[in-house]
């Protein structure tokens, strides 16, 4: 090696090991948490090169493997990592990618730098919170390998290892997650990698992705779409009944950017639009969807009019209207993409809200025109939706003019809090009227209201606004929260920053429980996306021995528990009434005082799994009720949606 290079070499690794340090120091700044979301994001930052090199249109095939040891290997069938020297880095190209932070920015020439929620913070991140991590490429009938260990320090130079078939060639990455940096798991969860691996098939059709994990015997799942996002909608109303056949398949260029729009509407109440960018998902949404949204509501107000089953003086349908039982995915591919909101996931590049309006429209346009009979059933759907809104509206106004919707009205329901501070207030809804009156003996009166609710709450998975302001639970509920709702819904009224489910273990308690999600979920996403959503954890047994009295939430606590105390301890072990059965006094000291309680906090990790759980759980159809009840009965238990 020359002096030239040899210079280079050192002062480029100084930069290297100052970068893998910032990583390990503040690994938050590259992954979002350590957490286990974290830590899955380790396994998106590896896939999405793999990825890339399948947009490039170099590889068809991409699996993953979780290992018995809960290692993750990637392989793909591409041109494999190049290994030659880096002009830049004096390293070989494959120690770049994976020592060099930023260095797998784009690959050469235009294409798409797919990039995972963090837009691609690169391979090199993924090395620096890894045991070890090593490489293979295949290429040239070689293979050539290099392994990094204690957060990617080469152990040596990339070499070539062994032959292989010379027309065999690709990248395979295999890593062990550093449990210094994941304190939280470092067990992966194959729903997870399972839900977003078939998403990246969808998004990317004709790709085949396939999912192995070696922790148990012949486990895996292989996706293939040919159709891509349109056999994604097609799963996506699987359940949902469509009203019309044709699944309407847009796509088109304008500008280096690819728009991609699927939809159908199915008889729900409910839409689910969803949108990406160069794969990521968008789900504060953006230009992009907000182009095909304008289109389409203008596009079906035009047709309706044309048509004659929209009358001059008839109210024109409204984005509300034409969103009903829709279910949509706009998947637009951007060589620069900018992100802006709360998240940054909402997509700001204002170019791109014209291109996907047009595109969309001349294509919904020329189907609705070719399939009279799908458009008028379409049409009217919208017109339905449009008499139901201006209906809520009444509903809403005369429960208003009642007195109904104002916090006064309802003393005998709501036990409110004496604070009138948001931030330090919480609210219990609780199953049965027993349980309500030991709750509101045992609570502390300043911060804690109650509403007891009476039995089941209406399923309002099947049920459009109007009819759910017509129940008075759900009334009561809609007061109580104070943010308003559907069009009128602002989250900066939300009157308590807790909303605590307080149900029984059983499985009337976990339907009350599924019930009131479903309602939180189909008309307070918002309430339940900042997190204000919790369900209260009333133990199952509580063990005497002495003094002390112990309180634990499930076997497992139960038998560490016991074995926590010391040998030949004399104690008893009772198994916990209902909440109805408990007095006010024990109430409080197992499950509202916020010094003692434990709440599980109800987070909406994945929207489209979420749907799909609620949509079979509380939808019309029974059959694919009762399978997923009994494939995921545990599942439902701890519905953490
Ligand atoms: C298991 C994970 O990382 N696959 C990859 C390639 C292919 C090329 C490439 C990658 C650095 C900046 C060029 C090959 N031949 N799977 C993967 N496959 N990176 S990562 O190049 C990255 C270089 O620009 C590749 C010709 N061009 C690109």
């Amino acid at each position: 090696m020359d002096e030239k290079v040899q210079a280079n070499y050192d002062s480029s690794s100084i930069q290297v090991l100052e970068g893998l340090e910032a990583v390990r120091k503040r690994p938050g700044m590259y992954i979002g948490t350590t957490s286990s979301r974290g830590l899955h994001h380790l396994v998106w930052e590896i896939v999405d090169n793999a990825i890339d090199e399948a947009l490039a249109g170099y590889c068809s095939h991409i699996e993953v493997t979780i290992g018995k040891d809960n290692t993750i290997t990637v392989k793909d069938d591409g041109r494999g990592i190049p290994v030659d020297i880096h002009p830049k880095t004096g390293l070989s190209t494959v120690e770049t990618v994976y020592t060099v932070l930023h260095a797998g920015g784009k690959f050469g020439g235009g294409g798409y730098k797919v990039s995972g929620g963090l837009h691609g913070v690169g391979a090199s991140v993924v090395n620096a919170l890894s045991v070890w991590l090593e490489v293979k490429v295949y290429k040239d009938g070689h293979v050539y390998y290099q392994k990094y260990v204690n957060g990617g320090h080469p152990q040596e130079p990339l070499r070539m290892i062994e032959d292989c078939d010379i027309d065999r060639t690709g990248t395979t990455v295999t890593f062990l997650p550093d449990p210094e940096i994941f304190t939280e798991t470092t067990v992966f969860d194959y729903e997870i990698l399972k839900n977003r691996l078939r998403e990246l098939a969808f998004l990317n059709r004709g790709l085949r992705i396939t999912l192995y994990d070696d922790r148990e015997a012949d486990k895996k799942d292989s996706f293939y779409y040919e159709g891509g996002i349109t056999e994604y909608v097609a799963l996506l109303n699987k359940n949902k009944n469509p009203i019309h056949s044709t699944i309407i398949d847009v796509s088109g260029e304008e500008n280096d950017i690819m728009v991609e729009v699927a939809l159908q509407y199915n008889e729900t109440y409910n839409s689910g639009i969803y949108s990406f960018v160069n794969n990521i998902t968008t789900p504060e949404g953006g230009t992009h969807e907000d182009g095909v949204k304008m289109a389409l509501t203008r596009i079906l107000n035009k047709y309706a009019q044309s048509s004659g089953m929209l009358k001059n003086n008839d109210t024109s349908l409204m984005g509300e209207d034409v969103k009903e039982g829709l279910t949509m995915i706009v998947s637009i591919k951007h060589p620069n993409p900018q992100f802006e909101g709360q998240t940054k996931t909402k997509l700001g590049n204002s170019e791109v809200r014209g291109i996907a309006n047009h595109i969309f429209a001349e294509a919904f346009e020329r189907f609705l025109m070719e399939h009279p009979e799908e458009a008028r059933v379409i049409v009217e759907k919208a017109m339905t939706a449009s008499r139901a809104r201006v209906a809520a509206k009444k509903a809403r106004e005369l429960t208003r003019r009642k007195g109904d919707l104002d916090i006064t009205n309802f003393y005998g329901k709501l036990s409110d809090c004496k604070s009138k501070d948001a931030s330090v207030s919480e609210i219990f809804l609780v199953e049965g009227d027993s349980a309500g009156g030991s709750a509101i003996k045992g609570r502390d009166s300043v911060t804690q209201a109650i509403l007891p609710l009476r039995g089941k709450i209406l399923n309002v998975e099947k049920a459009r606004l109007d009819r759910a302001l017509s129940n008075e639970e759900i009334r009561t509920i809609i007061t109580a929260f104070g943010t308003g709702i559907g069009e009128e819904f602002d989250l900066s009224k939300l009157r308590y920053n807790k909303i605590i489910i307080m149900t029984d273990a059983d499985v009337d308690g976990s339907h009350i429980r599924v019930l009131l999600l479903t309602l939180f979920y189909r008309f307070f996403k918002p309430i339940v996306e900042a997190g204000h959503v919790y369900a209260a954890q009333p133990p199952l047994f509580v063990i005497k021995h002495g003094k002390t009295i112990k309180y634990v939430l499930n076997e497992q606590e139960r038998d560490e528990y016991l074995a926590s105390l010391a040998p030949n301890t004399k104690y008893e072990i009772a198994r916990m009434k209902g909440l109805g059965e408990m007095d006010a006094e024990e109430l409080n000291e197992t499950t509202m005082d916020i010094n003692k309680r434990v709440l599980r906090q109800i987070t909406v990790e994945d929207a489209i799994a979420a749907d799909d759980v609620f949509s079979k759980l509380m939808g019309e159809e029974v059959e694919p009720r009762r399978e997923f009840i009994e494939t995921n009965a545990t599942y439902v238990e701890n519905l953490d949606v």
